[in-house]
């Protein structure tokens, strides 16, 4: 194979053969300027997996709460509880929002929230009850690691009971936030309040032994390095050799409005097409790598397809936490768009549910 980078053929070979990638090689992957032979490669093992399938959800979002108690300084869309715009939802609000909808497809909620002292357990138990109650044929993929040690310390509980209960009370599978970078130097100086990597990865590690798939992300473009960058793959691929639990990953661009990282510019295209480039190939036990549409445009999750990502997520119907940091991209999209999208790109439109079971 021939590179314009010859250093990506010695890459070529080990993606070939299926052998893993190093350290080493996951730096190289974002040292070189050869973007398009990292896309190549990373668009050989897309291939091998998916063919031309682009995979969606038609899904809807649930922001509970905006009052959070961590105030991670890269996150526009956390408040306190005094500030102008704080909200908070009980369960006639949730019932609600189900209900606006009730007549669509959805068969995904994704439903995560800040940190608000003032939700007990309950608030979360009864939560999990009335989507499922309303729409008992979505799947409900809900909280992060954040909840699951907020509720596990509010409680008393240990991390394996506060999940056994989530799960009793609906609980299908949990998206990949909160592990932003998996480093300590980067987590003392944006997110001090938040849960370190090693808690991260062993709430994660119960929740899959306890039979609950889940998502990892990770949120790039801030000031985490590339060792960083390569260093989170590798704790997801070893955590994922142990239990297999990782259904997606899903690189998250880091979107600095209305932040206190505003002085941050955006990340570009040539940064979000490397990041899904290698996310595909450094992550080679992940079936999956979702292109997110909202944080880096509709345009370039097209064109991600093409470099490694073989999902688009989903319809969304209204996202808050990256349009309060300033996203520019739609706050949903119909099922017409969704397919178009990826029709567009030359790929065939293939509607899925949470654990990527074909619709
Ligand atoms: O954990 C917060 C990130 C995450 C900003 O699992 C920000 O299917 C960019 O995890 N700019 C929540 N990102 C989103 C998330 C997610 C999204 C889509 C699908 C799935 C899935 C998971 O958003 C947070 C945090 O890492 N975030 N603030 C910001 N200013
Ligand atoms: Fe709270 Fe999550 Fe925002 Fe951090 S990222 S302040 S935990 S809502």
């Amino acid at each position: 194979m021939k590179f314009k980078d010859q250093r990506l053929e010695s890459l070529y070979d080990k993606v070939d053969k299926g052998t893993r990638l190093s350290m080493e090689d996951g730096l190289l992957l974002f040292a070189t300027n050869d973007l398009h032979g990292v896309g190549f490669l990373a668009d050989t093992v897309r291939q091998r997996l998916h063919g031309r399938k682009a995979y969606y959800v038609y899904n809807q979002h649930l922001n509970y709460t905006n009052i959070c108690k961590n105030r991670c300084l890269f996150c526009a869309y956390a408040v306190d509880k005094e500030d102008a715009g704080a909200y908070s939802w009980n369960m006639d609000d949730i019932e609600k929002r189900l209900l606006e909808r009730i007549n669509e497809p959805v068969n995904e909620l994704h439903i995560v929230g800040g940190l608000n002292p003032d939700n007990d357990f309950f608030y979360f138990t009864d939560m999990l009850k009335k989507v499922k109650e309303i729409r008992p044929g979505a799947k409900v993929k809900a909280f992060t690691c954040v909840e699951i040690d907020y509720l596990s310390r509010l409680s008393g509980l240990s991390v394996a009971d506060t999940i056994a209960r989530l799960r009793d009370a609906g609980l299908d599978m949990m998206p990949g936030g909160g592990a932003e970078v998996l480093s300590d130097r980067v987590r003392r100086s944006l997110f001090p309040k938040k849960m370190g990597a090693r808690r991260w990865l062993s709430i994660m590690e119960e929740v899959h032994r306890a039979g609950i798939k889940s998502n990892a992300t990770m949120l790039y473009g801030h000031i985490e390095t590339m060792e960083e960058r390569v260093a989170h793959f590798m704790a997801l691929r070893e955590l994922q050799d142990r239990t297999g639990g990782f259904c997606a990953f899903i690189p998250l661009a880091f979107h600095s409005k209305n932040t206190r990282l505003s002085h941050i510019p955006p990340t570009n295209a040539v940064d979000d097409l490397k990041m899904v480039a290698a996310s595909r190939l450094m992550l080679d036990n992940f079936h999956h790598i979702k292109a997110y549409w909202v944080m880096i445009g509709e345009g370039l999750a097209q064109t991600a397809l093409c470099y490694g990502a073989d999902d688009l997520d989903g319809t969304i119907i209204e996202e808050r936490i990256t349009h309060t940091a300033g996203a520019t991209s739609a706050k949903g999209l119909t099922i017409g768009e969704m397919e178009e999208m990826i029709k567009g790109a030359g790929f065939t439109p293939v509607e899925r549910d949470s654990f990527y079971n074909i619709l």
